[in-house]
């Protein structure tokens, strides 16, 4: 008797990725996957660009959680092309889940879809959504160790953001570690310095997104 095997459980994923890909490619939508830890920032660096950038193109997001639909209202003061997807336990994202969400948007009127991806470092980044690019999200508090620690976040982003550097001079994180870790993981990686609260490295972001919306990243 002959066994079935099931060689690549994430094949169903990458397919419906793939027709995501396809959809907002038609529609000529960029699509960003953003990804860090709980309480790394992802919001509030959202609320700040939307509010920046809202003249200049229009945005959809996509915010992912367990539970509750707080991120999507902090992001719906600034953009009405908003949806949630709560995973009810999952701790990513995945591909037809997203799909549900740009059904709700507008796409043909999107310049940009960002994906907020549920709080977490490992599992997100092996979930192909559809995106052009992955963004890596970590913040000053959670210590200069996190390249270290999750190399496979950084060999899959296009660009690393370090949030929260406002609070360098309040906590002891060791910048240099964090550079010099990340220089041996992946040492081409663009990183930006930023804080959503005290508006610094701003500029650099969304220099860096108005470049992506036109293709050159
Ligand atoms: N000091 C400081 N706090 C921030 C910054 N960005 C976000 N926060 C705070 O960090 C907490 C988590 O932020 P949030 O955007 O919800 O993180 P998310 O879980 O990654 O979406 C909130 O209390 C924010 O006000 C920042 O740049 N500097
Ligand atoms: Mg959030």
């Amino acid at each position: 008797m002959e066994i079935p095997v099931v060689q690549k459980v994430g094949k169903l994923n990458d397919e419906v990725a793939a027709g995501n890909r396809s959809l907002l490619r038609e529609a000529g939508v960029k699509c960003l996957n953003l990804m860090g830890s709980p309480g790394c920032g992802k919001t509030a660096l959202l609320e700040v660009t939307l509010a920046a950038l809202r003249e200049e193109m229009t945005i959809g997001v996509i915010t992912g959680d367990l539970t509750t639909t707080r991120d999507a209202e902090r992001v719906a003061r600034h953009t009405p092309h908003v949806v949630q997807i709560n995973t009810g336990g999952g701790c990513h994202l995945e591909a037809h889940q997203v799909r549900q969400g740009m059904a709700r948007l507008p796409l043909s009127e999107l310049d940009l879809l960002v994906v907020e991806n549920v709080g977490n470092l490992i599992c997100p980044v092996s979930f192909d959504l559809g995106q052009d690019v992955k963004v890596g999200m970590f913040s000053v508090p959670e210590g200069e160790d996190k390249p270290a620690k999750h190399p496979a976040l950084l060999l899959e982003a296009a660009l690393l953001i370090l949030s929260k550097v406002d609070l360098l001079p309040h906590v002891p994180f060791k910048l240099d570690v964090f550079l010099k870790d990340l220089a041996m993981i992946r040492g081409n990686l663009p990183v930006i310095a930023l804080s959503a609260t005290s508006g610094q490295g701003l500029p650099a972001w969304f220099d860096w997104l108005r470049a992506f919306v036109r293709g050159e990243r």
